[in-house]
């Protein structure tokens, strides 16, 4: 590790060690080192012709709901098979350092609720939560999940709805759509009253959450950024840690004193 990487940890690790409260903003790049591809990667197999921004819309799934539904159906399938890596971890780990630790995260794999961390806002949805898109009526993932391949079909059509004969579609946060209420407002509310904001493998292009970073800005925080690429809010941070996330979080957590609770 070279003298100005350490200097940049013992940077955060200053701030770290007086915040109380912290706000965490992850992106795909905190999931990628449990082996799921984020949106910047290429895509793979039948769906490498297709960009994520394309097949992530309500207009997609109305023009091709099969393809639509089989291409979550496919991510759903990745995700459990994927377990939380060293980074999902260590936030865990960081709990007990501070007063408040809350992840806003635009992951909709589960991995940091699966990983044990106890204030998670899922600010794009969840791949575990399907609905009928017409009535709203909740479709069991399990139902879900047991959904036939039809003949020699790659794809599946989405499962019916039992109450109104609607189509099933993911609950995640399509582009054009708009974020979960709650979720939203405890994010800007937390952003609004941190001290730190510790801003995690994510390229910061999506609004409104890109926004995040900015309003913690705004408000007094101070940014800090674990990413091997320039972002967007890079030149806001105090410490722009070039390192992946399971990497610089492992280090912030080893680096870091045990907080003593006043
Ligand atoms: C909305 C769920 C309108 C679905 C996703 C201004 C204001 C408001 C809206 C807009 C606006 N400008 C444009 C818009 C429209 C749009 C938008 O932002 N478009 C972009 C493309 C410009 N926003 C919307 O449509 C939003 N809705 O505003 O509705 C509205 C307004 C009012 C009233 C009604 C309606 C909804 C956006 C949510 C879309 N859904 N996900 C699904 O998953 O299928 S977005 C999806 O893409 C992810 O959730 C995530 O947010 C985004 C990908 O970004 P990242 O997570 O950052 O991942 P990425 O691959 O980009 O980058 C990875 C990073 O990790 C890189 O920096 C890389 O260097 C780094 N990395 C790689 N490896 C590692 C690593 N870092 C650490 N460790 C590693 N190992
Ligand atoms: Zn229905």
């Amino acid at each position: 590790m070279s003298a100005l990487t350490d200097r940049l940890y013992e940077g955060a690790v200053r701030l770290l060690e007086q915040a109380k409260r912290l706000v965490v903003l992850t992106g795909a790049g905190m999931s990628q080192e449990s082996g799921i591809p984020t949106f910047r990667d290429a895509q793979t197999g039948m769906w490498a012709r297709f960009r994520p921004e394309a097949l992530a819309t309500e207009s997609a799934f109305r023009d091709d709901p099969s393809r639509v539904f089989s291409w979550y159906l496919q991510r759903l399938k990745m995700v459990r098979a994927a377990h939380p890596n060293p980074g999902h971890e260590s936030l865990v780990a960081m709990e007990s350092r501070f007063e408040s630790l809350i992840i806003a995260t635009q992951n909709v794999d589960s991995l940091h609720s699966r990983a044990g961390s106890a204030n998670v806002l899922e600010l794009h949805g969840s791949l575990e939560r399907f609905y009928c898109a017409d009535c709203g009526e909740t479709v069991s993932t399990d139902e879900v999940l047991a959904a036939v391949r039809r003949g020699g079909e790659k794809l599946v059509s989405p499962v019916v709805c039992r109450s109104c004969g609607g189509l099933s579609r993911p609950g995640v946060v399509w582009f054009g759509e708009s974020l979960p209420e709650e979720p939203m407002r405890e994010a800007w509310e937390a952003a609004r009253n941190c001290d730190v904001m510790l801003i995690v493998g994510t390229s910061a292009q999506v609004y409104p959450v890109a926004e995040l970073p900015h309003v913690a800005w705004e408000a007094g925080a101070s940014l800090i950024e674990i990413n091997p690429d320039e972002t967007p809010v890079s030149g806001s941070c105090a410490c722009t840690i070039r390192d992946s996330a399971a990497t610089g979080l492992q280090r912030l957590v080893m680096l870091l004193p045990p907080h003593e609770m006043d």
